[in-house]
């Protein structure tokens, strides 16, 4: 039977939940039977998990005293028990109380709700920024402060080193500083895509003709990935977006090797011209 070949998975599905493992939220990248988000790395996604949790916990009171009014009127008031049907119409106490109370829940959920919202528009003064392209189907990163740009393209299952995820690696990640304010500014040439890292709580569409703002302050060195979030055509599932957070003077050595790189294909390209 269907449901005794499934057994294995339930069970190790019990397993990991009883464990607490930590690959339940997975570190920069999705893990096998993630069932919450993805470890937060910036203090917006520290923000946005713990109101998350704060409305699934109201959402869940509410839900378990509703099936219990539910349960509470079925057992007590039904035809059987109940052939006299009341024929009370009104309550005030109970009218003012049904009106206040979620008028409360909701003004409670609204407070942290703008609060994460102003958070998440209000820019703080940018240490790094970069501009992340999307086209079809793959992201080019800028350092307009420093005359850096590269493509971002992933890499093939077949050219994958040990260790580095499948789909969500590419040739060239986006590296930034750690506890940096790094502005990024999300464009698209042709469609819409959507730059989304889901550990630095972010998501924002890229969309042609508008040049949109975000920001991320990384807590954390590491590899952080995030995918394309808007269906963009035919290889939507295959232009990740990988950032490498790394310390200040990693950073400085990258951004001198850049350069250097970055000037010697001028000089090559000054040397073919001149042929
Ligand atoms: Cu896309």
């Amino acid at each position: 039977m269907a449901i005794f070949n499934r057994m294995p998975m339930f069970v190790s599905g019990a397993a990991i939940l009883a464990a607490g493992s930590p690959a339940l939220a997975g570190e920069g990248q999705p893990s096998p039977w993630q069932i919450t988000f993805q470890n937060a790395a910036t203090p917006i996604m520290v923000q946005i998990t713990s109101f998350h949790t704060f409305v699934t916990v109201i959402i869940t009171v509410i839900a378990l005293f509703v099936m219990g009014l539910l349960i509470y009127v079925m057992v007590y008031f039904n035809e059987k028990r109940h052939p006299q049907p009341s024929r009370t119409t009104h309550n005030t106490i109970l009218e003012v109380a049904w009106t206040v109370i979620p008028v409360l829940i909701l003004v409670a959920i609204a407070i942290p709700s703008f609060r994460l919202l102003f958070a998440q528009y209000d820019f703080p003064k940018a240490d790094l920024t970069v501009t992340a392209t999307g086209s079809q189907w793959y992201w080019t990163y800028e350092y307009p402060d420093h005359g850096i740009t590269f493509a971002s393209i992933i890499v093939q299952d077949a050219d994958l080193k040990p260790g580095q995820p499948r789909l969500l690696t590419v040739d060239h990640e986006l590296v930034v500083p750690v506890n940096k304010n790094v502005i990024v500014q999300v464009k698209a040439n042709d469609v819409i895509h959507d730059w989304a890292v889901p550990s630095f709580g972010i998501k924002l569409d890229a969309v042609p003709g508008r040049l949109q703002r975000t920001w991320f302050r990384a807590e954390r060195t590491g590899m952080f990935y995030g995918q394309c979030s808007e269906l963009c055509g035919r290889n939507h599932a295959f232009m990740p977006i990988a950032i490498h957070v790394v310390s200040d003077e990693e950073f400085a050595d990258w951004l001198a090797k850049q350069k250097s790189s970055a000037s010697r294909d001028e000089a090559g390209k000054v040397a073919t011209a001149e042929k």
